[in-house]
């Protein structure tokens, strides 16, 4: 694909990581870091700037930055950053920047052009990053794949107030991307061989993470979430990609417990060939929790992968055996899903308090950029497109908003019983780590003052 490249010889490339939509959360941000480790190898200065380190875009010292930088780059990981993005493309155009502006991140992928183009119109030049491919072309330069670099060196040279601030808490492993399956929910990258890092690259990068978290982590307790969509796909290469980061651990005296999302029947399929592989997992290279995708029963058919309650049951019952706790990844209540359904989904989630299965649901939201809604619900994805603040309400944490259910009724009987459902999971003995958002901006004024000053409270990785 060709790009009209954005300058022949620019040197500095200024990268903002926007704040969390409902408050400052500070939380590794992997794709800048990539992008910026990426850029470095070919020449390009790159400064990281994140607002949720408290980085203000009115501060002198950032304004330096952005006045000396030849581009500006946005990173934009999902849905509710959407705003963020814009609200920065505007506030840098109002305060005289007018460099181009390149917008890039999991989410931007999946818009088509000119449905971006809306989003940032009458912004001056700001471009988007279609593919990962796509970025070396549009800055003119050769780029290693974002499988292949480190984000090693880029992580060193953070201040150490980052520092402290990234590893003192949970943050993410880039491990994998990508996903074999097509579910037509789910906005992930799919349809296609899940791709894994090259092994000297991650090799660099684990030595560096296990090095901040012997330096800043505190305890070293929190599960570090791996982007790996599926780690039971690829079992081989989820197995190798483990062991390194395990090996990086033990070499710098940490103990880094890790999280990843699974499908039930990779699981099952992986169990069949290598039964002891989980316990193995545990024991030796600390994965302590799997989140298995056990959608409620509106979403059965929409699986491509078909599988049952049975094989569901029997891969949490293997998950708790090997020592490592299984966590039920609901979505509940899709706009049109009806009482019995969701009945049906809380039957579900009493069952897997009983068994001892962490549940965390979410309420369905149909659309979602990639997903399948976004090709078929024309009139909400042009409502989106007209109100871009309500890409927000598309978390999957958030409640139903007129935006996603759109039935007033059914929208508040269902908010009802799933605000109820996590308020009740929480006082179990597993917890519930969801944390639900209140809709925002397609509701009246006073839902729209509460729900900013709940939202504040909530974490960014609900
Ligand atoms: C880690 C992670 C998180 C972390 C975010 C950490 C962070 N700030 O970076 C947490 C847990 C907080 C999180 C939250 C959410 N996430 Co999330 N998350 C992931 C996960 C597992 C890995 C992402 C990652 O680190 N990848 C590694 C980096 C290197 O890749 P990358 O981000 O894609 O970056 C590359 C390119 O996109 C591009 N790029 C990135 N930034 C930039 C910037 C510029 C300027 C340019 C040019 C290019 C560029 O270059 C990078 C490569 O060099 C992915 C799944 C996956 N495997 O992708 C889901 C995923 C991205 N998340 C998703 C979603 C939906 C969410 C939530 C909205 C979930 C929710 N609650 O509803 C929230 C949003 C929270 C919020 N406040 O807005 C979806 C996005 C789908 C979509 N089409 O929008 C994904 C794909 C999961 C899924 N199965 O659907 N998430
Ligand atoms: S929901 Fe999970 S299994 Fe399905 S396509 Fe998305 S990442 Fe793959």
């Amino acid at each position: 694909m060709l790009h009209e490249h954005i300058l022949e010889d620019f040197v500095r490339f200024a990268l903002i990581q926007p704040r969390s939509p409902w408050g400052r959360h500070p939380y590794l941000p992997n794709g800048v870091l990539s992008v910026a480790a990426r850029c470095e190898t070919a020449g390009i200065q790159t400064l990281i700037i994140d607002e949720n380190l408290g980085h203000e875009l009115e501060d002198q010292n950032i304004r330096t930055i952005l006045a000396e930088s030849d581009l500006i780059g946005i990173g934009c990981l999902a849905s509710p950053f959407i705003p963020e993005a814009r609200r920065i493309a505007k506030a840098l155009r109002t305060m005289g920047f007018n460099q181009p502006i390149l917008v890039g991140g999991e989410v931007i992928l999946r818009f088509a052009s000119e449905q971006f183009a809306r989003l940032f119109e009458n912004l001056g030049d700001v471009r988007q990053c279609p593919n990962d491919a796509a970025l070396g072309s549009i800055l003119n330069v050769t780029l290693p794949s974002m499988f292949d670099v480190s984000a090693g060196h880029v992580i060193d040279q953070l201040p150490v107030y980052a520092k402290q601030a990234y590893f003192g808490k949970e943050w993410c492993l880039f491990t994998s991307h990508g996903c074999a399956y097509a579910c037509g929910f789910c906005g992930a990258q799919k349809n296609q061989r899940q791709k894994f890092r090259d092994a000297d690259a991650f090799r660099d990068e684990a030595n560096c993470l296990a090095r901040m978290v012997s330096l800043y982590g505190r305890g070293g307790l929190y599960e570090v979430y791996c982007s790996t969509l599926d780690g039971l796909q690829n079992p081989e290469e989820t197995e190798l990609t483990l062991s390194i980061f395990k090996e990086a651990a033990r070499r710098h005296g940490v103990r880094i417990p890790l999280r990843f999302l699974a499908t039930a029947h990779c699981t099952a399929v992986a169990l069949k060939r290598d039964p002891a592989i989980l316990r193995r997992w545990h024991d030796e290279l600390d994965l302590v929790c799997i989140g298995i995708g056990a959608d409620g029963p509106g979403q059965d058919e929409t699986r491509e992968h078909k599988r049952s309650r049975q094989e569901e049951d029997r891969v949490f019952d293997a998950i708790r055996n090997a020592g490592i706790q299984p966590e039920a990844t609901m979505v509940l209540g899709l706009p049109g899903d009806g009482m019995t359904a969701v009945a049906q989904g809380l039957k579900r989630v009493s069952t897997f308090v009983r068994a001892g299965v962490r549940t965390r649901p979410f309420v369905g939201k149909e659309v979602l950029p990639g997903n399948d809604g976004w090709y078929t619900k024309r009139e909400t994805v042009e409502q989106l497109l007209e109100h871009p603040k309500r890409f927000r309400e598309l978390d999957i944490g958030c409640l139903g908003s007129p935006i996603t259910h759109p039935d007033a009724r059914n929208r508040r009987r269902l908010n009802a019983i799933y605000f109820a459902t996590v308020m009740a999971l929480k006082v179990t003995p597993l917890g519930c780590p969801t944390q639900p958002l209140l809709p925002t901006e397609s509701v009246s004024a006073p839902l729209r003052i509460l729900g900013r000053i709940w939202n504040q409270m909530m974490p960014q990785d609900r």
